[in-house]
């Protein structure tokens, strides 16, 4: 379907409009009772997440690029059926391939309470076999509101296992990174993916002076990023996940990915609810694996 077709088809009359954007990447425009919030069908990549009465909550990059096939730098990538770079083929993508392919829009609905659930799906047909042999099924389904719920659901419809490993790539919008915490990680194990790598224990906060790449083990509880200066906590709430990314690229990685903008650092961190590292699943055949994550905004 095209833009139009769409918008015919899954709008909401203002609540949700379907448009065709920079790039010409179909967008979805949320403007809810409870929330404001833009979704690109590329990727199902959530773009802008504004709970109404609050700042947004998502970073999207002032240099990011809206190219198909292309995946824009901020807001919610969906890393699936891999994370990271792939386990045995150097050449395969980065993260999978699913923040990079045209989604189907399967839902769209408006709530009683002010907000709106969309559900999006990756068809099966445009799985590239030669990087996944196998027959899976992936959902996306948001609940936009004043908190944001995602549920990532992979199904294997294989007559086989698989793994997987995947992540909620999430860029939170912050005042400034060398000015927050992230709460939650206190003495769990992660894998430092800097220099020479290695595993240590986190004590106490997270805080940031400099690149920060680590996968953490956690015991699938909490995350907070603590933001004194906009006086707000972000709650990051988990389930079917043991383990979380905590990334900033700081100044030299920003300049190498060269679509961060000017010191667009200093207002983002990334915390990414994940089955990734020694958290990979292994899917049976016939099986389902739901990743969901839930976001509020609280007072600090
Ligand atoms: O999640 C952290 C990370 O794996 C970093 O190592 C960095 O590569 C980041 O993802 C962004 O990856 P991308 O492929 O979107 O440039």
């Amino acid at each position: 379907m095209n833009c139009s077709e769409l918008d015919a088809r899954f709008g909401l009359g203002d609540g949700l409009r379907v448009v065709r954007g920079e790039g010409g990447l179909i967008l979805l425009e949320v403007d809810a009772p409870q929330a404001q919030a833009r979704i690109a069908l590329q990727g199902a990549q959530l773009l802008h997440w504004q709970p109404r009465g609050e700042r947004g909550v998502i970073w999207l990059s002032e240099d990011a690029r809206y190219i198909a096939g292309k995946s824009v730098r901020g807001g919610i990538p969906v890393c699936w059926p891999w994370f990271g770079a792939h386990a045995s083929q150097s050449d395969f993508p980065a993260h999978g391939f699913a923040r990079t392919r045209d989604w189907e829009l399967c839902q769209t609905r408006a709530l009683a309470d002010g907000a709106v659930r969309l559900v999006f799906a990756l068809p099966q047909a445009s799985h590239p076999r030669e990087w996944w042999a196998f027959d899976a099924e992936l959902e996306l389904r948001m609940t936009i509101g004043q908190q944001l719920e995602l549920e990532l659901i992979t199904r294997n419809r294989d007559t086989k296992a698989f793994k997987l490993t995947q992540a909620l790539h999430t860029y939170f919008a912050v005042s400034d990174v060398r000015e927050v915490e992230v709460r939650g990680l206190e003495d769990s194990e992660y894998l430092d993916t800097i220099g020479s790598g290695g595993r240590a224990c986190q004590q106490g906060a997270i805080r940031f002076a400099a690149e920060t790449d680590r996968i953490y083990q956690d015991g699938g509880g909490d995350c907070l990023i603590i933001d004194p200066a906009w006086k707000r906590r972000i709650r990051i709430s988990k389930q079917g996940s043991a383990s979380s990314i905590v990334w900033n690229p700081w100044v030299d990685k920003s300049a190498r990915l060269g679509d961060m903008g000017k010191d667009g650092y200093l207002g983002m961190l990334c915390v990414e609810s994940a089955n990734a590292d020694q958290d990979a699943r292994t899917l049976a055949a016939g099986t389902e694996h739901v990743l969901k994550v839930c976001y509020r905004v609280e007072p600090a």
